[in-house]
């Protein structure tokens, strides 16, 4: 586990402090659909970035996302955030991924759980589309297209 405060100024920006955690919602389909998949524009001083995803696990069956894939980064982990007693925000490698109950939407959202990309091989441009591929415990691997937004969230909090 690390604390923010030994990485590089840069990871700051994906610890903002909205209070979000990730969130389940009633969801109902037919296995995996994923929705509103966004990666945190960065620039060429940052070395890394998150991205973030909703997934909805319609399947009568619980499953897990145990990896993502991204071509454009040295790694990618999928990442819990948590906030300590004494107000301490640190964020670790989920070591078994990430639960998906069944029926139950989960997010992936600034101040929860996230996408880290280490190590980026270019910078990501705000309006780009960035190909991830998530993997599951159960479900067949799902490739999609994540959106480069600017720093400011869906919630509209600006982060530091
Ligand atoms: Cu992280």
């Amino acid at each position: 586990m690390h604390i923010i405060r030994s990485l590089p100024f840069a990871a700051l920006a994906f610890l903002a402090a909205c209070g979000q955690q990730e969130t389940t919602a009633a969801c109902n389909g037919d296995g995996i659909v994923v929705s509103n998949a966004w990666v945190r524009a960065a620039g060429e001083a940052s070395p890394m970035s998150a991205a973030y995803v909703e997934i909805c696990n319609g399947g009568d069956a619980a499953d897990r996302l145990v990896a993502a894939r991204f071509n454009g980064a040295d790694a990618a982990e999928i990442h819990m955030t948590r906030m300590s007693e004494d107000g301490v925000a640190s964020m670790a490698p989920a070591e078994s991924g990430l639960a998906l109950p069944a029926h139950e939407m989960t997010a992936l959202a600034p101040g929860g759980a996230h996408i880290m990309l280490i190590g980026l091989n270019a910078p990501i441009e705000e309006g780009e589309e960035a190909a991830i591929t998530l993997e599951f415990e159960n479900a067949e691997p799902v490739t999609l297209m994540f959106e480069a937004r600017s720093r400011i969230d869906a919630a509209g909090h600006e982060g530091h």
